[in-house]
């Protein structure tokens, strides 16, 4: 491939180029686009495994990282990598990747983690692999290792948020995947599906009351500025599958993909670890930015799902024998 005009140009004239600039064009290039904002420790992390991929690949694969949906929101950035402009897209199986693959939400079921240890046994496990085989067989590569986005808190502005019925008719918005918004009417709320693109306008804007989201997401995002309570449900865990297009995928040589998924994965465990350390601190982050925290009886909102018949309706949804993969993990659930 003849891209290499910037840096013949450069070198003739001999104006101070700096030296990323004069390296030769790379072979592959991928673009790679997720939702979250620029000081999310999952944007630092990706922005180093791009790095590390155009040094081990000796510059032959460049990788330009998108995050804070400069490509557009998740529905966008799902019909960009169907259709191959966007060759890798970091989501959450419970948001738009659940539009294709449905049975991709599961592990996002109220109140089945009681922690990471159990969060990562099951999804680096027998769960994630039942998960990433149902990923690839809808023609998108799904990476091995998931992402933390963490657990999820109730945030709202008219009023706080104490027990379920506290939730009777508020406007809350959540991502657009069938098992939020089920979830969502199960507790007795008003929910609407937006993408994390048009969250803070609406929020700002009052289109809807409320949203739930990782600590970590409602401070890079900046939702304490519109948001005054966050009550500490941690309802649901949620993490973001790496996906790359599969044409595209297959087209780069076996030995640079390789490289390409190790630092990938290796990129995703240190970003765990980043949100882990993070969990200390936001909240006394975010209580010094204004934000009001309540800790809810936890035990009441789950029962209130249950009641609802939430997990009897999704059991039958993801059929018996995932449901099954499920209960190895968690225990009985129904
Ligand atoms: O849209 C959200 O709320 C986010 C960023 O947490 C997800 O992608 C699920």
């Amino acid at each position: 491939r003849f891209l290499q005009g910037t840096t013949t140009a450069a070198l003739a004239t001999g104006i101070g180029y700096p030296i990323k600039s004069a390296r030769a064009a790379a072979e592959f290039r991928l673009r790679w686009g997720f939702n979250l904002a620029e000081s999310h420790p999952i944007t630092t992390r990706a922005r180093e495994a791009a790095e590390r991929v155009l040094t081990e690949t000796k510059g032959r694969v460049e990788i330009n990282v998108f995050p804070n949906n400069q490509l557009g929101g998740d529905t966008d950035m799902l019909s960009q990598l169907r259709a191959g402009g966007l060759d890798l897209f970091l989501n959450s199986g419970i948001n738009v990747l659940s539009t294709i693959v449905p049975s991709a939400s599961i592990y996002g079921l109220g109140f089945i983690f009681p922690d990471y240890d159990a969060v990562w046994k099951a999804m680096d496990g027998e769960l994630g692999d039942a998960l990433r085989l149902a990923i690839g067989k809808a023609n998108l590569v799904p990476m091995g290792k998931m992402w933390d986005n963490g657990f999820r808190n109730i945030t709202t502005s008219a009023k706080q948020i104490n027990t379920p019925a506290d939730l009777k008719g508020v406007k809350i918005r959540v991502p657009v995947g069938a098992l939020w918004t089920s979830m969502f009417q199960a507790f007795g709320a008003a929910p609407t599906a937006i993408n994390y693109s048009e969250l803070y306008s609406a929020l700002q804007t009052k289109i809807v009351d409320g949203q739930e989201n990782s600590l970590a997401n409602i401070f890079t995002a900046n939702l304490f500025e519109v948001q005054k309570y966050c009550a500490l449900t941690g309802h649901m865990w949620d993490a973001f599958f790496c996906v790359a297009n599969k044409r595209n995928w297959e087209a780069i040589p076996e030995d640079l993909r390789k490289i390409i998924a190790a630092a990938i994965n290796d990129a995703a465990m240190a970003e765990r670890t980043d949100m882990a350390t993070l969990a200390t601190s936001l909240r006394g982050d975010l209580s010094k930015k204004g934000l009001i925290f309540n800790e809810p009886d936890v035990a009441a909102f789950r029962e209130a799902l249950r009641t609802a018949g939430f997990y009897k309706e999704w059991r039958a949804k993801y059929g018996e024998e995932l449901w099954t993969t499920l209960e190895r993990t968690t225990g009985k659930l129904t």
